[in-house]
């Protein structure tokens, strides 16, 4: 597929008019927001990617910052960021390719791109933001203050090139985040963006879909044999086909007749469910859902005023107007009567939004929302798209914490934009079953956690075309040590049960399972630790050392928090793909493996010297039993000396918000050639349980 962007006219006679700001404004310590002069004095519209609107502190000491210079270059609105030698770029939001995004050009767009290659011009996610590490390890992060579509180029310097439909629109803003290290830059970003909600620790759990299991015998059936081959397993999801007739909020009466039923026969073995809702509503007068909607005038607007319909999977569609906080309180309203079946989670799928017989599955970008003031007030889909998805979701998780307060809630979304990792958790859409699929599994993961979002992952095993065992054993390798681990697969498709492949893929893949589980204290204090800093949890591997240019492009390995390392075998069978291996980060780093045995399909897994990770007893689901024993595998360094932290809390709930919950420090040390564990700092109301402590000393 050919890059789509949009012709910049180059005239020679007509240089630029490159501005900068004389008097930008202090938003933050080290934080300015810079306009064109020549729009300064219209006022700014909200952007909804920050959690508050920022306060503008000032105006803001100058030099020392990175500048943005604008210009309208070719009859388009163009912002300059200018970057020095040895500056590598990051972020852009989901991007296929490489980790480092020096060189590359993309639209920020929510985009429905089935199947997407490198080439893809933009997919399901808008991230106007770029994260830049200079080569002293110093970084900056650049956010766009536009709802717009926008065209990121990073080609030689950071440059946004804003849509040229966008007529009366006052330049955007950026705003520049200006930091000692790229994970301070993330922290600070997180201050303006918002933190990830604690999700339900069962969703850290592995999660098996397909589209779709049905009907609901097959459902059971399949987690059944999950339990009975010893492969640890917390969810499973419902696609699309549980539905009557594609019409969201029902069930289908034959297949799904009794989906509480169903709900409460995967509970008694350990699972929980996610089920998918979709935006498109049936445009059929006697459809309650459609027939609400209509009545309460909450849908999306054509040009000419009327209700717009596009076509989805029940046919011609009504979509939900989320600008609006009237239609989405309607929305969140749908979710109480839904829930109550015993439904866990909430997957919301096409919603950047994607309708079938459009261009690009866009509806018209002259649609009409009847935004409320708060976010801009009424205006055309080429303003509102790219916030569609979020706006959904918010929608979605608000529904859920109404209806059921005492829980957490848990939205996984397939669109989403800057700021969106408030309400919902992501996956990469619809890639492939491929190994440079699998190996932008990692990249597509590490550059959503330097776009603010920290839960995500990607279709384990790929999912369009037919996966190999080994390929898929792989992928259930480094799959499950991403932060969000589910298998997924095309309809159609050979099963992709980790059984259906051979005793070497299962065998591999319970490996991989059980891995993750006996490392989940270890990743549940990371998302606890995501919560409150906004640090991603799969981190690239330069925040090791940002100043090494050796680790800057290393995308077949990462970190997992600070102290692991995981390095994956990357191998070329498509042509593409890492076949080198990236170096390691100077210091300590010792092998661990946290399962009895491993396998060469499975990532190597590392600890860096001076810390200590978690562990706990291999279980079928996150809450089968109590972490004990507690293993703490340890890397001493120099001093004979291991440190590391533990969160405990409920799995579940908010009572951790009252202080319900333990964060330990551990240490660890040699004393008289002894290994001595100490609790030298615990935080929260929870005694500590009895429990037996385990040492391993790698
Ligand atoms: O609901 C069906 C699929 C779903 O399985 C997939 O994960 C989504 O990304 N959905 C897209 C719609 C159709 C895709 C061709």
């Amino acid at each position: 597929m050919t890059p789509i962007t949009w012709p910049v006219r180059r005239d020679p006679h007509h240089m630029p008019q490159w501005r900068r700001d004389p008097c930008p404004v202090l938003l933050g310590d080290r934080i300015v927001r810079f306009r064109d002069p020549r729009d300064a004095h219209l006022p700014l519209p909200p952007f909804p990617a920050y959690a508050q609107p920022p306060r503008d502190l000032g105006p803001a000491p100058r030099g020392s910052m990175v500048e943005p210079r604008f210009a309208r270059v070719g009859g388009r609105q163009t912002l300059l960021v200018p970057i020095r030698r040895g500056t590598s770029l990051y972020g852009t939001g989901e991007q296929p390719g490489p980790l480092r995004r020096n060189g590359t050009r993309r639209l920020i767009r929510t985009t429905d791109s089935v199947e997407y290659d490198e080439g893809v011009p933009a997919l399901y996610q808008a991230h106007p933001w770029v994260l830049a590490v200079r080569d002293d390890g110093s970084a900056f992060g650049v956010i766009v203050e536009t709802t717009y579509p926008c065209e990121v180029d990073l080609t030689r310097h950071i440059v946004f090139r804003f849509d040229p439909r966008m007529t009366g629109v006052p330049m955007p803003a950026a705003t520049v985040i200006e930091r000692d290290s790229p994970m301070a830059v993330l922290e600070a970003l997180a201050d303006l963006t918002g933190r990830m909600p604690l999700p339900p620790k069962w969703s850290l759990g592995f999660q098996q879909s397909r589209w779709s299991y049905e009907p609901a015998s097959r459902v059971l059936d399949v987690c059944r044999t999950f339990r009975q081959r010893w492969l640890p397993c917390d969810v499973v999801w419902l696609d699309i086909d549980y539905m009557d007739g594609f019409r969201i909020f029902t069930f289908d009466p034959s297949k799904f007749a009794d989906p509480a039923g169903l709900n409460r026969d995967l509970h008694a073995i350990g699972f929980r469910t996610v089920w998918m809702i979709d935006p498109g509503i049936k445009a059929e007068p006697g459809y309650r859902v459609y027939d609400a909607g209509a009545a309460g005038d909450h849908f999306v607007k054509d040009r000419a005023g009327a209700e717009y319909h596009g076509r989805v999977w029940p046919g011609a569609c009504a979509f939900p107007d989320y600008t609006r906080a009237s239609a989405r309180a309607w929305w969140s309203a749908l979710y109480t009567d839904f829930l109550s079946h015993g439904v866990d989670g909430v997957w919301n799928d096409m919603n950047e939004p994607a309708v079938f017989d459009q261009v690009w599955k866009m509806m018209p970008h002259d649609n009409q929302h009847e935004a409320d003031a708060d976010l801009g007030g009424p205006g055309d889909h080429l303003r509102y798209r790219n916030i569609y998805g979020m706006l959904m979701v918010r929608a979605t998780r608000e529904g859920i914490v109404a209806a059921r307060p005492e829980r957490r809630p848990f939205v996984l979304t397939r669109s989403n934009f800057l700021g969106g990792h408030r309400y919902a958790a992501t996956w990469t859409g619809d890639n492939a079953a491929s190994y440079t699929h699998m190996a932008w599994s990692i990249s597509m993961i590490l550059n959503l956690g330097l776009s603010g979002q920290p839960f995500c992952g990607p279709d384990i095993g790929g999912f369009i075309g037919e996966t190999s065992p080994e390929l898929f054993a792989r992928w259930m390798g480094i799959g499950t040590l991403l932060p969000f681990a589910r298998s997924h697969k095309v309809k159609g498709s050979l099963p992709h049960e980790p059984w259906t492949r051979g005793n070497e893929c299962e065998h591999v893949s319970r490996l991989a399972l059980e891995r993750r589980y006996r490392l989940m204290p270890y990743l549940y204090t990371l998302f606890h630790e995501s919560s409150l800093t906004g640090w991603p949890v799969a981190r690239p591997l330069f925040f090791a050392d940002p100043r090494d240019q050796r680790l800057r492009d290393a995308g077949d390995s990462f970190l997992l928090g600070d102290a692991l390392l995981v390095r994956c075998e990357l191998p070329e069978r498509d042509g593409r793909g890492a076949a080198h291996r990236s170096p390691m980060p100077a210091g300590v780093w010792k092998r661990l493996e946290p399962t009895r045995e491993t396998h060469r399909w499975l990532p190597e897994l590392y600890l860096r010297g001076g810390s200590l990770v978690p562990a706990g007893p291999i279980m079928q689901h996150v809450d089968q039993h109590p972490t004990d024993p507690l293993t703490l595998y340890c890397a001493l360094d120099a001093d004979g000396s291991a440190v590391g932290r533990l969160y405990e809390d409920a799995g579940d709930g908010f009572a951790f918000q009252r202080g319900e919950f333990r964060l330990t420090t551990f240490l660890v040390h040699r004393s008289n050639g002894r290994l001595k564990v100490e609790e030298t700092e615990a935080e929260g109301s929870l005694a500590a349980p009895r429990r037996t402590i385990e040492i391993v000393e790698l």
